[in-house]
């Protein structure tokens, strides 16, 4: 029987909705999946309020079996089994003297961010003393290999899945419910990325094209991309544009857990950060990867990595397909795009096989929130 531990997950929000996708996808997991007693303390309750229905802005609650609560600054606390420092946004002093006068310190694990690069393997679970007290933090490191910290998986994720695109209406019904009509031999795509120059010759690209193209643009994403593209007529849900090849709607934004189905419903994606980007991959579909822009372009090195593990026995066209419109994005390069969305779009059936294989590949290792509760128990 496996102990009922007490976790603290903090949080604190530094952009758009990865930084509480992830921790908020973590909690629920440990509380649904492995009946842990999971409190998130998070310092900006409006992304989680937008992805978890029912979470009201301005006072604690408890959703999907997670105690949700403001903090960790001025956060009155005890102790309990397991800290989670997401993403290292660190904890407060008050909080990490009283780990240290506990008389067992809580398991202390500063879940990192996402990347496929090769030092992953040897920085997951590295121990580092907390400069005042010693008390061991460990970086728990997700990532692409059995050596890492693995990736959010929920246990029944891949099963249902498969359910919903074994179900012929399925993909119709939702995308229905977000107010759009698809018109014969279009292609859907989920348009979630950061915002980029290169994004209204993308739209371009899809308006000359010869198939059509139902491009879905969640509220709040590429707005000013949309404003440019639109002349300032941009698409509402329910309403959107056509121009020729094109047809741009603008969807709601959806639950968190609503948004695999939406990505099932999609014929390819353009997706970001961090969790839509893992999501893309159980989703087994052809995608592209607007990675989280950094000052110093460290990106660019990511999606490399990315690359190389991802398109290993990709058939060569469609692995050069995937980086020409990978790198277009990410340079926000509107020259190269044309060209590259063609090469990509001709390779979707290919993709679509390889993207199978690499989620089945990826699902052979422990889930994230497996492998933490394993550590956890094991240090018991
Ligand atoms: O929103 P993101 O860009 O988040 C981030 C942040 O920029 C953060 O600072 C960085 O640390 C992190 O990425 C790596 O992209 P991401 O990670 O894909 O998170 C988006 C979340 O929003 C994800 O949980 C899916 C969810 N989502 C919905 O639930 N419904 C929707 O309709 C959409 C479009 C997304």
């Amino acid at each position: 029987m496996r102990a009922q531990l007490r976790w603290d997950i903090v949080c604190r929000v530094v952009d758009n909705y990865g930084d509480a996708g992830v921790a908020w996808r973590l909690a629920r997991q440990l509380a649904h999946e492995h009946r842990q007693r999971v409190t998130l303390w998070i310092d900006d309750f409006a992304p989680l309020a937008l992805l978890v229905p029912g979470i009201d802005p301005t006072r604690p609650a408890e959703a999907e079996g997670v105690q949700v609560r403001r903090g960790p600054a001025d956060a009155r606390w005890t102790p309990g089994d397991v800290v989670i420092d997401a993403f290292g946004g660190g904890l407060p002093a008050s909080w990490i003297d009283a780990m240290a006068s506990a008389a067992r310190p809580p398991a202390w694990a500063v879940l990192e961010y996402l990347s496929a690069e090769a030092w992953v393997d040897d920085a997951h679970l590295r121990a580092s003393p907390e400069p005042h007290t010693g008390l061991a933090r460990h970086y728990w490191c997700p990532g692409f290999t059995s050596a890492t910290g693995g990736l959010l998986r929920e246990g029944d994720l891949l099963e249902r899945r498969d359910r919903f695109r074994r179900d012929p209406g399925a993909a119709a019904a939702v995308l229905s419910a977000l107010g759009v009509t698809v018109p014969t031999r279009a292609r859907v795509g989920l348009v979630f990325c950061y915002p980029t120059a290169a994004l209204p010759d993308l739209f371009d690209a899809w308006s000359e094209g010869g198939d059509p193209v139902v491009a879905l643009v969640p509220q709040g994403a590429a707005e000013g991309a949309l404003d440019r593209w639109c002349g300032g007529a941009v698409p509402q849900p329910g309403a959107p544009v056509v121009r020729g090849a094109l047809t741009l709607a603008s969807i709601p934004f959806v639950p968190q857990r609503e948004f695999d189905a939406l990505l099932w419903s999609c014929d390819f994606a353009l997706v970001r950060g961090e969790d839509s980007f893992v999501r893309a991959q159980w989703a087994a579909m052809p995608f592209a990867w607007h990675a989280y822009p950094q000052d110093d372009g460290a990106q660019f090195a990511k999606i490399g990595a990315f690359h190389d593990r991802f398109l290993q026995g990709a058939p060569a066209e469609a692995a050069d397909a995937v980086r020409a419109f990978n790198g277009a994005i990410n340079r926000a390069d509107g020259t190269a795009l044309a060209a590259a969305w063609d090469a990509f779009d001709r390779s979707r059936a290919t993709l679509r096989i390889h993207a199978a294989q690499w989620a089945d590949h990826l699902a052979a290792h422990p889930d994230l929130a497996s492998g933490l509760v394993r550590w956890v128990e094991s240090r018991l």
